[in-house]
């Protein structure tokens, strides 16, 4: 019979295998990934070829990859209901990347904020990988015609540019992408270092107590929480300045689905070790069963290639469909 329902719009976004994945991945990133696939048509990848932009051990990078497959599960991603699967098992990605680094200007790579950050804290090693890395994003993006793109907000600039290369070429081709929005959670977009607030917490941070890792022992959260840097002050309010209690009181909404005035109410006259404790509790009690979970996948290495490889031929099948119209649309034959 057929279906007179509107086809669902299609959301892409990919994480790297860089490490361990963090709370600010989980609440700026994948959380949304996870409610988003009940109602959109979902496609999710793990982005190894945009990691070796940094120079990488070959047998930590095939592991990390796989953890990071099996976290993507872990955290409540349904292969089932979306798509998941490795960047490098379809090769399309690297193909539209070449095409789009010649429709992006040398200007508009040079002036990307992560490349600029990237540049200063690997001086040894500014490759032209890193430079083009956009280029190589756009491709993801735009080989699914996705509509939508769940990332934190770090990520903003760099779909600017995947919007701004895909206009373009429409512009010349005659409409070969959809052009992608941005969807950047309210809460959480932008998780802070426990221990310099002002910065954002990041798996490449050497203090670990700056940042939680999904895989991190409840013990260890519960230090990190107890140890979060926070102003000399008492009194858990949002307030201007207080980066570190404010990084909190994120975290703490984002995990509970309480607002910021609940929140305050709560804690009234209590003092930040209750709060503290209590944030790291909530942290412990999301992250536990994403543990469990994580513990069960990785055991079953086999079933994890068998989900990868299905990922791949679901992935590769729409990216090649697209691939070869842009290839057509430009005058490839
Ligand atoms: P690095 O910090 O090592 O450069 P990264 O964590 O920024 O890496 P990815 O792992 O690829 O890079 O990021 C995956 C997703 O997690 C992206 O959507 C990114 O915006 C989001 N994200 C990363 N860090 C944070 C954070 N501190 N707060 C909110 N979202 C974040
Ligand atoms: N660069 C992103 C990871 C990434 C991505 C993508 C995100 C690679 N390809 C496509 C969204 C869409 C990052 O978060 N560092």
């Amino acid at each position: 019979m057929e279906s007179n329902q509107t086809p669902k719009k299609r959301v892409f976004s990919a994480i790297q295998p860089s490490g361990m994945l963090t709370l600010g991945n989980y609440l700026g990133a994948l959380k949304n990934w996870v409610s988003l696939q009940e109602s959109y048509d979902c496609i999710y990848s793990v982005a190894d070829l945009h990691a070796i932009t940094a120079r990488q051990e070959p047998a930590l990078l095939r592991k990390q990859v796989t953890e990071t497959f099996a976290l993507l599960l872990a955290v409540g991603i349904n292969p089932e209901k979306a798509a998941v699967f490795v960047q490098s098992h379809v090769p399309a990605h690297a193909e539209l990347a070449w095409v789009l680094s010649c429709f992006t200007q040398f200007g508009e790579l040079g002036r990307m904020t992560q490349f600029k950050d990237k540049s200063i804290r690997h001086a040894d090693n500014i490759n032209a990988g890193l430079f083009s890395y956009p280029c190589l994003m756009a491709a993801d993006i735009l080989l699914y015609r996705a509509d939508y793109v769940p990332v934190g907000e770090d990520q903003r600039q760099h779909l600017e540019l995947s919007r701004d290369i895909a206009v373009r070429v429409n512009g010349l081709y005659n409409d070969a992408f959809t052009v992608p929005d941005a969807l950047i959670p309210k809460i959480g977009a932008r998780v802070m270092s426990l221990q310099d607030p002002q910065k954002k917490m990041s798996k490449s941070d050497p203090n670990a107590g700056a940042w939680v890792a999904l895989l991190d022992k409840p013990d260890d959260i519960r230090r990190k929480f107890r140890r979060a840097v926070t102003d000399s002050g008492s009194e858990v309010h949002v307030a201007q300045g207080k980066d570190g209690v404010n990084n909190l009181i994120g975290i703490y909404a984002a995990l509970t689905g309480k607002s910021v005035p609940e929140i305050e109410r709560e804690f009234d006259g209590r003092g930040y070790g209750d709060f503290k404790a209590a944030v790291g509790e909530a942290v412990v009690e999301a992250l536990t069963p994403v543990q469990e979970r994580f513990a069960r996948l990785i055991a079953d290495k086999a079933g994890l290639e068998r989900l990868m490889a299905e990922g791949a031929e679901a992935a590769g099948k729409i990216a090649g469909r697209v691939l070869a119209k842009v290839y057509r649309k430009i005058g490839l034959r």
